[in-house]
């Protein structure tokens, strides 16, 4: 097609693409235009990037390379994001349609991951562990070698950053499967990786649909660790991929995120950080904050707040740079108004909605933000994760029907407790069965020194903070008999 760039896979520190290969058609969801091409990444691009990586772990600079120094490199990295943060924004923006601010919030988030990764690339430490007279015993961490990372399109940049700093940090070679709808930011970052010093093989960027290229990388017989973000569905998959070949892997599937909405609550901090929980990236954030169980007593005082804030909430193109963008693609904007057809269908209330600016062009995946409730906590609105700004109240009568309501979701990634009374706040917290939980306050995928994870069908395995390069090392124990 005249006039649209087509990206191929970056291997060996280069980008290269087939002739002959598949072209996947990458769609700007605020119009609804095809803009560029991918070329997909067949098996021999999957096994060339594996075959770069282990080269590079086992001859290459990058497997003999002091952590100090990969720190450097890591930190090189974070700088030239940061000096080239215009561009990876605005290729962000146009790639996933979220507004320019956001863009830029998180191009700047990716950077801090490789900011705070370098500082910790020397800091991962083994222990001694005394033993019988006559030995000498320690523990080093490794890293576990050739790691698949499969990423989804929701913060192309920033799941690079959280599965790729630290990865690398660690002395991993890492082999990347982008989303096929959120790929350029991360080809780009890919560039800047060379700029940076990166050895090749260290870092490989494989395009392509998830049922090729996914599937072919995460079935490989020389990949060493799987760290996958994305459905549930797919997970599952990983799983049994990752258990044919007793390897490792980390998974982080989405929720359905609760926060518990006491009547002592302060509103001025609660009420925008619940709407932002939800709003923030059209509700496609897998820590988004898409229930909220309100304390039956106070109910018309807070859902008419919450109500207030809804009511006003604007959807537009990344330029607009209103409360939310469109989502991702004709699927993903179907898939939401389905929920919310059937939430009409079962007559549930709609208690607000926002809008979508008038000006915004007619073929945007564009949805307006909604606010339903009271919703019967079996109501399939109420239990599946959408992936869209659609928020749902639940009544609660007292706290422990708060935490029964709460834990009452096959996942458990975040939660959010809204209450001035700390006794019971912290009661909650350890109660709570989620990875996170959030005491007033509340940031939907914040917080990069954190780890950060589910329980349940959220996943298993930590991502951010120390935590993320335990999950992605392996510890050696060394036993020397000395005596
Ligand atoms: O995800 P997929 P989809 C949830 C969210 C959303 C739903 C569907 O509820 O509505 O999933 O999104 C790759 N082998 N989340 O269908 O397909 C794929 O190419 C190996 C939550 O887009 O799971 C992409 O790189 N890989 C979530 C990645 O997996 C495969 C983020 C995720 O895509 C593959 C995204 C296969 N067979 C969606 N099939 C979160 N946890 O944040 C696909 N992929």
């Amino acid at each position: 097609m005249a006039g649209v760039a087509a990206y191929g896979a970056f291997l060996n520190n280069k980008v290269v693409a087939s002739p002959d290969a598949y072209l996947v058609d990458v769609v700007n969801p605020a119009t609804g235009e095809v803009f560029a091409r991918l070329a997909e990444s067949a098996a021999e691009q999957v096994d060339e990037a594996v075959r770069s990586a282990r080269h590079a772990l086992e001859e290459g600079a990058w497997g003999r390379m002091a952590a100090y120094e990969r720190g450097r490199l890591l930190a090189r990295f974070g700088t030239l994001i940061l000096d080239n943060a215009d561009e990876l924004a605005a290729i962000e923006a146009r790639d996933t349609g979220k507004p320019n601010g956001q863009a830029m919030a998180d191009i700047r988030a990716t950077a801090r991951y490789f900011e705070f990764y370098a500082g910790a690339a020397d800091k991962l430490h083994g222990e001694t562990i005394p033993y019988h007279e006559g030995f000498f015993v320690a523990t080093e961490r490794e890293p576990h070698g050739v790691v698949a990372h499969i990423i989804p399109w929701n913060y192309p940049a920033q799941m690079f950053g959280r599965n790729v700093a630290p990865s690398l940090a660690v002395g991993n070679a890492a082999v990347v499967k982008p989303a096929e709808d959120g790929c350029l930011s991360v080809l780009r970052m890919a560039e800047l990786a060379v700029e940076a010093g990166f050895p090749e093989g260290a870092l490989s960027v494989l395009p392509g649909r998830g049922s090729v290229t996914g599937q072919l990388l995460s079935n490989h017989s020389d990949i060493d660790y799987i760290a996958f973000t994305g459905s549930p569905g797919v997970g599952e998959q990983i799983q049994i991929a990752a258990a044919r070949r007793a390897i490792g892997c980390t998974l982080e599937l989405g929720g359905k995120s609760p926060h518990l909405l006491f009547g002592d609550a302060d509103l001025s901090v609660a009420v925008p950080a619940i709407v932002n929980g939800i709003v923030q990236n059209a509700g496609q954030t897998c820590s988004a904050g898409s229930r909220v169980l309100v304390e039956h007593a106070h109910f018309e005082r807070l859902v008419g707040a919450l109500a207030d804030a809804f009511a006003k909430l604007q959807a537009g193109t990344p330029e607009m740079n209103l409360d939310t963008g469109p989502v991702i693609n004709a699927r993903q904007r179907d898939r939401v108004e389905a929920f919310c057809a059937q939430a009409d269908s079962d007559n549930l209330t709609l208690i607000a909605e926002g809008s979508i600016a008038e000006d915004a062009p007619k073929d945007g995946f564009f949805v307006r933000p909604r606010l339903y409730g009271p919703v019967d906590p079996n109501n399939i609105i109420a239990r599946e994760e959408v992936f869209g700004p659609v928020l749902v109240v639940i009544p609660f009568e007292d706290e422990a029907d708060a935490l029964r309501l709460a834990n009452d979701s096959e996942f458990g990634l975040l939660a959010g407790v809204w209450t001035k009374d700390g006794g019971r706040s912290m009661r909650l917290a350890r109660k709570i069965k989620a990875g996170q939980v959030y005491i007033n306050g509340f940031a939907a995928g914040g917080g990069i020194e954190l780890p950060f994870g589910g329980v349940k069908r959220s996943g298993h395995g930590r991502e951010k903070g120390f935590a993320a390069m335990h999950e992605l090392s392996t510890s050696k124990t060394i036993i020397h008999r000395h005596g």
